[in-house]
């Protein structure tokens, strides 16, 4: 085991390098933060008002309660719910985005944008209730992003989220009404969150509960259609190979790290980098090279086969290998220390985004007029550093595994088509009904270094997948395995039980790919969590129960943002058990966390539990696919 906190052996030697040269990275400020404050970190720190911060002390006459009187539950339900707000705002404020954009391709305002997948806009449209018969695509285009954007301005609470109704069963939207978390604006269920949780409203642990619940149904809004309007400008991915870890990084090209979130700038500098490669060529470098980094990494991995640099605990160091001519970001995830690390180097660390900007970082505001513009500009930038590259000062590790990757809803379907045309998701159930898989997992967020980078990841998925458990993975968590070369062929061979085995030569029989099916299935960035949750109520569906039912878990092993958050929340509420692999901030209220990790469960099906050990989780996990109650209620 090395001396630092992650399994990554080429993280190991760019943390090596990093104290070769002085450079404290996050895995030092992580030390510094120990111990860590135990009113913060079990989250009954209050610092709502002025009058904060506020802790619980009990044993103080008056210490048990803020100066306002607001008890321990109140402030750790208030702090959790609030966590809700950010992450909803973020995925929602980045689904926005794309709508607006797709507003305007679909009126022809932009050059650099176009409908890439008219046949997901059909479906899409199909679903949501847009006319499509006899009409021209951008006429239905239009309809589709006006009422995308209205999902955002909605005011008339009598109204439900288009983006929930139409994509959850009914079983699952009743239960929204019945709870009364059905959302009708996602702005308004963030502004009134806030409210809900300022200083004297809501003192009601439950009723604010609730409220995060709400505020998180408009996260999966915000996150579909992010994903749909996404795939229907830039093409809906299938399966690719590439390849992860820094080795993708390449010494004699001018190397490029799309970091961050959004696509909408980094799906172009792919298209820009394409006609570029002679003016790479022109400076000397064998070409230009982008790779990936967090969600927009997986992005552009999923449409473009853009190769994975590292994730969120190790950005640092794709700087550290001294051979990054430029990282280009844009919202979310980003460590304001890659600026710092730059300037060891001659990395240019571009920031793209309004709302995001660095000291001492260039800024190329995106403005979708001139998308195109800036991602040449950019690639010049980067180009004309490659030409200041200190070469003694590049060290690459030699690590790079192979990826298969690719694998949006539609791609898996068009799979499973190939065993059963007419259900294709019940070449999954019949698999689970014949004993050959025991359920589905999703393996999803971030990284934290409460723990060891990745260690959790990839434990729980070798753990899962001896157990035959067909997996599925987003974010930073597709990312670990893909960097531990978890997500090709050869580690079905590695780690699958039996079960699995069969179920994957099925599959790969049938697919007819030039590579075979990989341990898991990378389903894309954060925000597409939308196709899992869409896979596991396809399940529902299929088997004719309803999704608390379903043998399906999900796990962040090692979750860290407040969007992780906002997910965990929702996938409550659809019914998933969730296993979150640090212990949360509301155990400070023994009521809160009950309600959490018990009663969600009498209320929804799904409910939280939080195991840091990796082992004593994944078989916590395989325990609830052998409980589910799916062959009862068929
Ligand atoms: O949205 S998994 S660290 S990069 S928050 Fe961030 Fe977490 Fe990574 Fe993607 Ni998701
Ligand atoms: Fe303290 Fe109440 Fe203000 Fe919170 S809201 S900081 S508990 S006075």
């Amino acid at each position: 085991m090395s001396e630092y906190k992650t399994i990554d052996v080429a993280a190991t030697q760019m943390l090596d390098k990093a104290k070769e040269i002085g450079f404290l990275t996050t895995f030092d400020r992580a030390k510094a933060q120990e111990p860590r404050c135990t009113f913060g970190n079990t989250g009954i720190c209050c610092r709502i008002c002025l009058q904060g911060p506020c802790r619980i002390l009990p044993k103080k006459p008056g210490g048990n309660k803020g100066v306002c009187g607001a008890m321990d539950y109140t402030i750790v339900a208030r702090n959790t719910v609030r966590y809700i707000a950010g992450g909803a705002a973020a995925h929602s404020d980045h689904g926005r985005e794309i709508a607006e954009t797709f507003l305007h391709v679909a009126e022809g305002k932009v050059k650099d944008y176009k409908i890439t997948d008219t046949d997901k806009l059909m479906r899409v449209a199909k679903q949501i209730g847009v006319e499509t018969e006899g009409r021209d695509i951008m006429a239905i285009a239009k309809d589709v992003a006006m009422l995308a954007l209205q999902e955002f301005a909605e005011v008339d609470e009598s109204k439900e989220l288009t983006w929930i109704t139409k994509f959850s069963n009914e079983t699952r939207n009743q239960k929204f009404r019945d709870t009364t978390i059905m959302p009708s604006g996602i702005n308004l269920s963030l502004a009134k969150l806030l409210h809900q949780t300022h200083i004297g409203v809501d003192a009601d642990p439950v009723n604010i509960i609730f409220g995060g619940l709400k505020a998180a149904l408009s996260d999966v809004a915000g996150e579909h259609l992010a994903t749909d309007l996404s795939d229907i400008l830039f093409g809906t991915g299938v399966p690719v190979v590439t390849e992860a870890n820094l080795g993708a990084i390449k010494a004699d090209k001018v190397n490029i790290a799309l970091h961050g979130h959004n696509p909408l700038l980094s799906q172009v500098v792919v298209t820009a980098a394409k006609e570029m490669q002679e003016e790479a060529k022109a400076a000397g470098a064998a070409g230009v090279n982008l790779v990936g980094i967090c969600c927009t990494g997986n992005e552009v991995l999923m449409r473009e086969g853009v190769p994975i640099a590292t994730n969120f605990s190790t950005q640092e160091l794709a700087i550290m290998t001294g051979a990054m001519d430029a990282m280009v970001v844009d919202v979310q995830c980003i460590m304001p220390s890659i600026r710092t690390a730059a300037e060891c180097f001659h990395t240019k660390i571009v920031t793209t985004m309004p709302i995001m900007k660095i000291p001492g970082a260039y800024h190329f505001a995106f403005d979708e007029q001139h998308a195109m513009d800036s991602a040449k500009k950019i690639i010049r930038l980067a180009i004309e550093a490659f030409k200041n590259r200190d070469k003694d000062k590049v060290c690459i590790p030699n690590i790079r595994n192979t990826v298969v990757a690719g694998f949006s809803l539609e791609a898996m379907y068009n799979i499973f088509k190939k065993i059963n045309p007419e259900s294709p998701m019940k070449v999954v159930t019949d698999a689970i009904a014949a004993g050959e898989i025991k359920g589905v997992a999703a393996l999803i967020g971030c990284n934290n270094l409460k723990g060891t980078h990745d260690f959790n990841h990839t434990t729980i998925a070798q753990e899962l997948a001896k157990n035959d458990v067909l997996l599925l993975a987003t974010g930073c968590s597709a990312q670990a395995h893909a960097l531990a070369g978890l997500m090709n062929g050869e580690a079905v061979k590695k780690y699958a039980g039996e079960g699995l085995k069969k179920f994957h030569a099925r599959l790969n029989a049938a697919a007819g790919l030039t590579a075979e099916l990989p341990l898991m299935f990378h389903m894309g960035s954060c925000v597409d969590n939308s196709r899992v949750q869409d896979f596991a109520t396809a399940m529902a569906n299929e088997m004719g129960v309803d999704n608390a039912d379903i043998p399906f878990v999900v796990s962040a092993p090692e979750a860290m943002s407040e969007k992780a958050v906002a997910i965990g929340a929702w996938n409550v509420a659809y019914g998933n058990p969730t296993h979150v692999g640090v212990i949360a901030p509301t155990v400070g209220s023994q009521l809160v966390n009950d309600v959490v990790t018990k009663i969600a469960e009498d209320v929804f099906g799904g409910f939280f539990f939080w195991e840091p050990d990796a082992h004593k989780a994944s078989a916590r996990m395989v325990e609830i696919l052998e409980e589910r109650n799916w062959k009862n209620a068929m």
